[in-house]
């Protein structure tokens, strides 16, 4: 048997690549019970039947396993946005990283586009809480030579939506990539992805790069809501504090996490976004936890 990893999956094929060959082969179906379907970025051993074809036989344990997209084993999720056309959506970066902080999965922020809008009041506030970010512009070819720096090894996931530019990026990186990129307009219309299969691109430094769509229909309900405010590091020094020990930082009395909103220490478009992930964990019993 071969070892190798999958850096494509299409049709029911998965593409595993063993030193410098890749073979296609499918999947025998007897793993391992916590691990029922091949994903992208596993570890696989496959037996071959020629010189071009396999079969998937073994899965090696991951290190961790986002089911939408399906990959696993990430070791970063690159998140991007657009500082306009889409605007920013602090909501859905917000939770990404609370994805990225239950799953161990180190975040990094780009936001891209900075030539159509230079106001980077978002950004600055994702660096001070401690998130890496990177500002970029594809098209005016600017912040491209950190941006390769910080995904230089391990696998990087990227994530965002529709229209912000991750191909576009993941071209930049390397243009025999040859990702398909789409107008923005078109696609904000009719909400369509133009990525539609996650594939995982190698990069000269050995790294590997994912572009996945539908990351948009993630969900965070394997969080507890009490558990939340871990994923909000700058809550941190303000949480001990509180007036009650059970503070929710929602709405109470003699919440210090809010205090410090107010005085401006806290962004408030990141507390909106804990409360509103807040209330509707809050909905699901433990039994419906996934
Ligand atoms: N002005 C400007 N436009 C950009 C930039 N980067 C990408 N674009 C444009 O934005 C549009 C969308 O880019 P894509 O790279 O296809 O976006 P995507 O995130 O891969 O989109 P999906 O595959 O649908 O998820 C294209 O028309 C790009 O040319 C940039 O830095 N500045
Ligand atoms: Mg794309
Ligand atoms: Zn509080």
């Amino acid at each position: 048997m071969q070892e190798g990893l999958i850096v494509k999956g299409i049709g029911g094929f998965y593409y595993v690549k063993c030193g410098e060959k890749i073979y296609s082969c499918r999947a025998r179906g007897k793993f391992r019970k916590d691990i029922k379907t091949p994903f992208v970025g596993d570890r696989v051993k496959i037996r071959l039947i020629d010189g071009e074809e396999g079969y998937v036989e073994e899965i090696e344990p991951r290190k961790n396993c986002l089911i939408r997209p399906p990959v696993s084993n990430i070791d970063r999720l690159m998140i991007v946005a657009a500082l306009k056309d889409p605007k920013p959506d602090t909501n859905f970066i917000d939770k990404l990283l609370v994805i990225c902080g239950f799953h161990g999965i180190e975040p990094v922020l780009c936001f891209n586009k900075v030539d159509l809008n230079d106001d980077l009041t978002i950004p600055e506030v994702y660096r001070s809480i401690g998130y890496p970010v990177q500002i970029t512009s594809t098209k005016k070819n600017y912040g491209m030579e950190a941006f390769k720096n910080m995904v230089s090894d391990g696998i990087t996931a990227v994530a965002g939506f529709s229209g912000v530019g991750k191909s576009s990026l993941l071209n930049m990186v390397d243009e025999s990539f040859g990702l398909k990129t789409g107008g923005v307009s078109e696609k904000l219309q009719r909400g369509k992805h133009t990525t539609r299969h996650v594939e995982l691109y190698e990069l000269e430094s050995g790294g590997y790069l994912a572009d996945t769509p539908g990351f948009s229909n993630l969900d965070i309900d394997m969080v507890r809501a009490e558990e939340l405010k871990e994923f909000y590091p700058e809550f941190a020094p303000y949480t001990e504090s509180c007036r009650f020990a059970d503070c929710s930082h929602t709405k109470e009395k003699g919440c210090s996490v809010l205090a410090a909103e107010a005085e401006g220490k806290i962004a408030s478009f990141r507390l909106e976004s804990y409360r509103m992930f807040y209330e509707r964990l809050k909905e699901i019993k433990e039994w419906e936890r996934k």
